[in-house]
């Protein structure tokens, strides 16, 4: 069962329904949505409505259905601490499973009866009038006191202005966009980009196609993946003792934590990983001329590191071919590459990434005076403890910005968020509050406390260009620092970070904001 936004029309406005109300609204459903969906249930709460453009829950793990698409983190780690799965097949699974994992969670947990599958929404707008905000979707309008933005950062693709793209007549997909009816058996392929997508694809698809053309433009620095099948021995032992299997997701959270030492803290650290990749491409690749150009020049972890032990192979199948001299231009059915070769082409596929730094969620977002976070974010994406932002009342966004880490897992960070929000809503109940919302001073101390922690790391200093820096050179999408010490910022509300207000009185300041962490 699932839930909808249609009501009965206004008197006002024929043939206009009158918009839903409900206490909170969650865009999305991805691991955050249905966490903050979750987290609501398991308090007893169910006046809320999870709002979903797609058809599934799921969201970047329904989406990203590309051939070969797998997580890079175990999922011991890459899964609810609240709801173990002791039945993985593999220790990193396949993106078939962490959706399956996800479809039967929102299941457990009474979610899908509050989705509104088909729900984009084209804008949400705060009414200081009501205090409510009014979310209209393709779906039908809500009106919310609670917005809860879950609508991903890896969730909007990023198509790349490459002249002639629009006029090629073969088939385009973006690679979080895949056409799974679409045959590649003997194809001419091209693959631009060579980022944790590219490089999951471009081995899945190799011995089908007739050729894979890759068209790189930086390499990554990759490390062999020790992925195994979980036999089913340790799968009755996660079963019947469930604390074993909390043991092996803490140990894998202690083990991954220590890349942080060399990634943010003392960069020598991270020697060891740069010569563990180094050897992997030795032992994979012995043409030295194809091993050169696949050698990065930047340090290890500017970037994200991937793993894959087929990537290098399957470049080096007697199909494939890594073009480096860039793309000069797309013609109707060939590509042709800066040194002037052209290849006729019968489908490329787009490996190139999602917008990030410059969210589109945040254009339709508008607050107390009518600006969107894009306008208030025009000099970099700003918040208090990456989860709310100053005239935007009640108002959390999760897995927005310097959330992201490239070294564990996200869903640990979303768990960190979910307790502060749940800490916020617990706070407007106690102090009979309709209204919260952090002050400016807060966010610009969080600013700062980012802009700190970020000097000196290898991603403000590796030597790369990344999608972890916006415009301006600014870390606004990594936690550069320990993520334990980001689960202890977020432990509670830091109430005297925020202005409250109790149902038709005027919101009063609480005190300015100091962080620490
Ligand atoms: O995208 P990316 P992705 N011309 O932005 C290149 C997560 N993820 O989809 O490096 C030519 O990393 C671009 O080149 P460069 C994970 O967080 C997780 O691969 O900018 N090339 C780059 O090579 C990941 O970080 C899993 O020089 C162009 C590539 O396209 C995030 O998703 C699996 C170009 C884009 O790489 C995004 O990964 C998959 C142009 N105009 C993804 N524009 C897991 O396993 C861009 N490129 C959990």
């Amino acid at each position: 069962m699932t839930s909808t936004l249609e009501t009965q029309p206004t008197a006002e406005v024929a043939g206009r329904t009158r918009a839903r109300d409900v206490r909170v609204a969650i865009i999305g459903s991805g691991f955050a949505g249905l966490g903050m969906a979750i987290t609501l249930r398991r308090r007893g709460d169910t006046d809320f409505v999870v709002l979903e453009r797609g058809d599934d829950v799921g969201g970047t793990w329904r989406d990203n259905h590309y051939p070969g698409a797998a997580c890079d983190v175990q999922s011991n780690l890459y899964s609810f601490s609240f709801a173990p799965n002791p039945d993985w097949p593999r220790s990193y699974s396949e993106q078939p499973e962490i959706q399956a994992y996800l479809q039967a969670t929102a299941d457990r947990y009474g979610v899908r009866e509050h989705c509104v599958f088909g729900a984009d929404v084209t804008s949400a707008r705060w009414d200081e009038r009501d205090r409510r905000w009014h979310v209209t979707t393709t779906a039908g309008d809500v009106r919310a006191q609670i917005l809860v933005s879950a609508a991903g950062a890896l969730a909007d693709p990023t198509y790349p202005a490459i002249p002639g793209l629009e006029d090629f007549t073969g088939t385009v997909m973006h690679s979080a966009r895949w056409d799974a009816d679409h045959d590649l058996t003997g194809e001419r392929l091209a693959v631009i980009g060579t980022g944790a997508s590219a490089i999951q694809i471009v081995p899945a698809v190799q011995p089908v196609v007739g050729s894979v053309t890759v068209y790189q433009r930086t390499p990554p620095w990759i490390v062999p993946r020790t992925d195994h099948p979980v036999k089913p021995l340790a799968r009755r032992i996660y079963r019947v003792l469930p604390p074993v299997q909390r043991a092996v997701r803490a140990a894998l959270y202690l083990f991954r934590e220590f890349l942080v030492i060399g990634m943010a803290k003392k960069r020598r650290f991270l020697k060891p990983v740069g010569k563990l990749a180094r050897s992997h491409l030795r032992r994979q690749v012995r043409d030295p001329k194809l091993r050169a150009a696949l050698t990065p020049d930047y340090t290890i972890g500017c970037k994200r590191i991937l793993i894959s032990n087929d990537y290098y192979p399957a470049l080096t199948s007697p199909n494939a071919e890594l073009v480096t001299a860039g793309i000069a231009e797309v013609r109707p059915t060939s590509i042709v590459s800066h040194d002037g070769v052209e290849r006729p082409t019968d489908t490329i596929v787009l490996a190139t990434g999602f917008h990030v730094t410059d969210l589109p969620i945040a254009e339709k977002i508008a607050g107390r005076d009518g600006r969107t976070l894009a306008d208030v974010w025009g000099d970099g994406m700003v918040t208090n403890r990456s989860t709310t932002v100053a005239g935007f009342p009640n108002l959390f966004l999760l897995v927005g910005p310097n959330v992201g880490v490239g070294h564990t897992s996200m869903v640990y960070m979303i768990e960190s968020q979910l307790a502060y929000v749940e800490d916020a809503l617990r706070t407007m109940e106690n102090e009979g509050l309709e209204l919260l919302e952090t002050t400016p001073d807060a966010q610009d101390a969080y600013r700062k406390l980012i802009a700190e922690k970020s000097k000196g790391t290898v991603w403000l200093a590796g030597g790369c260009a990344s999608w972890y820096l916006d415009e301006h050179g600014h870390n606004t999408t990594l936690w550069p620092d320990f993520t334990f010490r980001f689960r202890k910022l977020l432990r509670s509300l830091d109430r005297e970070n925020y202005v409250g207000a109790p149902a038709g009185t005027p919101a009063g300041a609480a005190g300015a904001g100091q962080v620490a962490a």
